[in-house]
């Protein structure tokens, strides 16, 4: 049976064909600000708020979450970079795991590393494919991975399918915060259409309204930015408004 989160996210991408998140980095978030930005990510019509980095370590992730906890009651999903990651004042945890990285760590033993805690924590744990594209950013290096080739939809999709036959029921295909540009629409196009069971997430290198649309009408279910919201949180209102025009282009 699915839990609270997870629930709430499937029915909003029932309901609007494919939804915002945002992602904050607590690393350069002020816990102070973080009550202010989980309200303007709520009226800009995001569907919930992820926290996490590649890099970040630290106490301040508690005073954070906590904060977008005030602001909003959109649900706080944590997107861990390690194992440091985690905190009980979260919703749920994108339970997640690099398929393409070389080092197993990544794969399983961060997993079993963390299990118990979340346990603990009573955290919604949200099985999580992560699958990295070249470049891949700080997120590709970080934990090991082996890039897919942004060209090369038939590897991407073959990874895509094998997390949908494991069970995974969100596939992620990231490019890494940051990067100059997303993953092309005609390769989500190709691997939405290869998945029919796991919801696709699609981040990295979101940075305008035009983008986010060609995205949402290649089928991505959830648009993650990220980077955008650090240097100008009103360009979010715009993102939102471009995935519902993507839905609405949709031709199939
Ligand atoms: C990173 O895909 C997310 O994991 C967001 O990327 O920071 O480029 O929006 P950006």
């Amino acid at each position: 049976m699915l839990k609270k989160v997870e629930k709430y996210l499937v029915s909003k991408i029932e309901e609007k064909g494919c939804i915002h998140i945002a992602l904050i980095d607590p690393e350069k978030c002020n816990p102070e600000d973080s009550k202010y930005i989980s309200k303007m990510i709520k009226e800009a019509g995001s569907s919930a708020i992820m926290v996490g980095g590649s890099t970040y370590f630290g106490e301040k992730l508690d005073e954070v979450i906590k904060g977008l906890k005030n602001g909003s009651d959109l649900p706080v999903i944590i997107f861990p970079g390690n194992i440091a990651s985690i905190s009980k004042y979260a919703d749920a945890i994108w339970f997640l795991s690099v398929l393409n990285s070389l080092n197993p760590y990544y794969i399983t033993g961060a997993q079993a590393m963390s299990a118990r805690i979340i346990k603990s924590y009573n955290l919604e744990a949200i099985p999580l494919a992560y699958i990295i594209i070249s470049p891949g950013g700080t997120a590709g290096f970080v934990s090991q991975a082996n890039p897919i080739p942004v060209d090369k939809p038939e590897i991407i999709a073959m990874y895509a399918l094998a997390a949908q036959y494991m069970g995974m029921r969100f596939v992620y295909i990231e490019r890494g915060s940051g990067v100059s540009e997303p993953i092309p629409p005609i390769i989500v196009k190709k691997i939405r259409e290869i998945l029919d069971e796991s919801h696709l997430i699609v981040g990295g290198g979101i940075k305008n309204k035009e983008q986010a649309k060609e995205i949402a009408k290649a089928g991505a279910e959830i648009i993650v930015t990220g980077t955008i919201l650090e240097n100008n949180i009103e360009v979010l209102k715009d993102i939102v408004d471009g995935i519902e025009e993507g839905v609405n282009a949709k031709t199939y």
